[in-house]
């Protein structure tokens, strides 16, 4: 028999094509079936304990469809339950109408409940106080409107009295006034004009004029009613010297976009009754403002755009929780752009990373540096990479806190801009008189919006955010990555399944987990329609859930006080390692100025722990805290809450 020939090369090419072609149309009609044959596999594989061990592990949460709300506030209330802020939830429509949400879900009994929720609290700031309660102040007064829908000239108009006998001087909303050109505009609101001021300074009298603001309207529409540059106005129905002393000025009145604007009412979200209480409202309106607390148990609020859409030219106010009142502070004047993530530091100054979101000048403000409270100085510092790229970017105080590390992760370009970077930088704040940022690991990707959360066993939680500006170019990041200090790298954590940019949050729950919230994409997939807000959540276990037993702590004091010890009974004595006092989060704008970890010193007994509270006001303010003990394996108990006072 004779040897069966070879095919020829161009034989052999002939049915390799043949077979590569019959493979395509079988892999093109089966694409289902080849798509669900991954999409299996992957669950397999995610879902396989030796993943989860190494990986951690996704869960969407059931919300039924009453309690789908638009998160774009999350903090953790000392009852261990979620607050979720909507307000108007970014919606014109429900503005107008005057349905404003709050949501509340309780992780432990997975139930949900709506919040009566009295203004528009969207885009307001948060800070805990020493009683547990959530201080929310701020938030929307007026939606923005863009250029193609202003049909007439506007702007604020200044309103002076120079005379410190003038008495309060009122103008009815409505008022036509007129410019030094002859132009005629009309008051918005109704306004009240205080007398000038006198003072003696060396002898002579030094007179400051009273000074009220209004937004001006033109009577005509269209553009000859613009005003581009600074204009005297006369005001009508003045008699005798005020006709002289009583009169107006604006900087431009124009037909250029106008801003949202800032509310001003302030509340106390109290978690025990689950209600807001107002309380004395903020003496500037603020729309994006900071809140934070400080280490003599006061509350800051910080930057925002005010009434007219204009951002806050630096009047730091102080809210007291005793008289339940915020106080304007001029020794405190300093300018930051909206949402600033400022972190109290153990000796009581504050930090200012030059992570921000959302408005401001390019210039002023962004350096990040050491403000000194007693006496309004600023240090600033450097070496921070990109200084440039610090809108939308994330700081967090490093864990434990007494390490006085903050980590600078991500961040675009201000305003719209397309860039954005995935480098980090650290400062040691302990480093030396004039610490320094130092280069950290990068990111995987360029990241805006990133979601940063503290877990117990000192690592760092990151996730989510996008590439472009609020997800432009479908570049909504689905990665997580956990950064740990000792080795300082990220480590790949399972993948989320849903995008989430700007608008969205993360947050550490009392049971370990992390919760992730939110996000209000610009565009939709198309890149060309509206975006839809994104209304599912996602939990995260982390792998540490996933090793075994955890400790547990099964009883201990709910008060404690610091400098002092504090006996916890556990079972688990001998195997604990460490013990941390978590403040819970209170985030939006992928601002969390509030978290932070604090390591306790441990002692142990048969069947207790001994736990010193450090003595350093700056390195723990006072409030409500999760306290977590963590074993050789690194495995966290639940929290059991206490409350620092
Ligand atoms: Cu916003």
């Amino acid at each position: 028999m004779s040897p069966r020939k070879k095919p020829s090369i161009g034989r052999r090419f002939v049915t390799l094509v043949t077979t590569l072609g019959v493979l395509a149309i079988l892999a093109v009609v089966n694409r289902p079936m080849v798509a669900f044959g991954q999409e299996q596999y992957h669950q397999f594989q995610i879902n396989r304990a030796s993943y989860k061990s190494e990986y951690g592990h996704w869960d969407m949460l059931p919300v039924p469809a009453e309690f789908k709300v638009n998160a774009i506030h999350a903090a953790l209330l000392p009852t261990g339950k979620v607050l979720i802020i909507a307000g108007s939830g970014n919606k014109e429509k429900e503005f107008k109408a005057g349905k404003f949400k709050t949501l509340i879900w309780d992780p432990a009994t997975n139930h949900f409940k709506l919040i009566t929720t009295p203004t528009d609290i969207f885009c307001a700031g948060h800070s805990f106080l020493s009683n547990g309660n959530l201080l929310v102040a701020g938030g929307t007064k007026k939606y923005e409107v863009l250029e193609d829908k202003i049909k007439k000239a506007a702007g604020v108009l200044k309103i002076k009295q120079e005379n410190p006998e003038g008495g309060v001087t009122e103008f009815d909303k409505g008022t036509v006034v007129t410019s030094a050109t002859g132009v005629k505009f009309k008051l918005t609101a109704d306004v009240r004009v205080p007398s000038a001021t006198k003072k003696t300074v060396n002898g002579k009298f030094d007179i400051t004029p009273g000074e009220a603001e209004v937004w001006i309207e033109a009577v005509e529409a269209g553009k000859d009613s613009v005003i581009p540059k600074p204009m005297n106005f006369t005001l009508p129905g003045l008699t005798g010297d005020d006709v002289k002393n009583v009169y107006g000025v604006t900087e431009k009145l124009t037909m250029e976009k106008q801003e949202y604007t800032g509310a001003e009412y302030t509340y106390e979200f109290n978690p025990f009754t689950e209600k807001y209480e107002r309380v004395g409202n903020l003496n500037v309106p603020r729309w994006y403002p900071t809140l934070m607390p400080t280490a003599d148990d006061t509350v800051l609020a910080l930057s925002g755009l005010d009434q007219f859409g204009r951002v806050d030219t630096g009047k730091t106010e102080v809210y007291n929780e005793n008289t339940k009142k915020w106080e304007y502070k001029p020794k405190l004047n300093r300018y930051f752009p909206t949402y600033p993530a400022l972190f109290l530091m153990q000796n009581e100054k504050l930090f200012y990373s030059g992570s921000n979101a959302g408005y401001g000048s390019a210039t002023e403000g962004r350096t990040p540096g050491i403000w000194d409270l007693k006496t309004n100085t600023f240090q600033e510092v450097s070496g921070l990479r990109q200084p440039e790229l610090n809108e939308t970017s994330a700081s967090v105080l490093l864990a434990p806190a007494q390490d006085q590390k903050v980590m600078f992760l991500g961040g675009g370009g201000v305003g719209e801009s397309e860039i954005s970077t995935a480098r980090t930088d650290i400062i040691d704040l302990d480093e030396s008189a004039t610490p320094t940022w130092k280069p950290g690991p990068d990111l995987p990707n360029p990241t805006r919006y990133l979601s940063t959360v503290l877990l117990p066993d000192d690592t760092l939680y990151t996730s989510h955010g996008s590439s472009g500006y609020r997800g432009k170019g479908n570049s909504d990041l689905l990665t997580a990555q956990i950064y740990h200090p000792d080795t300082n790298k990220f480590v790949r954590a399972a993948d989320p399944t849903v995008g989430r940019n700007y608008h969205s949050e993360a947050l550490l729950l009392p049971d370990g987990r992390v919760i992730t919230l939110g996000s209000d994409p610009l565009y939709d997939k198309s890149d060309k329609n509206p975006g839809t807000f994104e209304q599912r959540i996602e939990i995260f276990s982390p792998s540490y859930l996933y090793h075994g037993e955890r400790p547990t702590i099964s009883d201990g004091p709910k008060s404690v006080q610091r400098g002092a010890s504090y006996k916890f009974a556990t079972p688990d004595a001998a195997d604990i390692k460490t013990a941390r006092l978590m403040r819970p989060s209170t985030v939006t704008h992928t601002t969390d100025v509030e978290q932070r970890s604090i390591a306790l010193d441990v002692t142990k007994e048969a069947d207790a722990i001994g736990l010193t509270i450090p003595k350093e006001r700056g390195l723990v303010p006072s409030g409500w805290y999760m306290l977590f003990v963590t074993n050789t394996d690194g495995t966290p108990s639940v929290a059991k809450w206490v409350q620092v006072q």
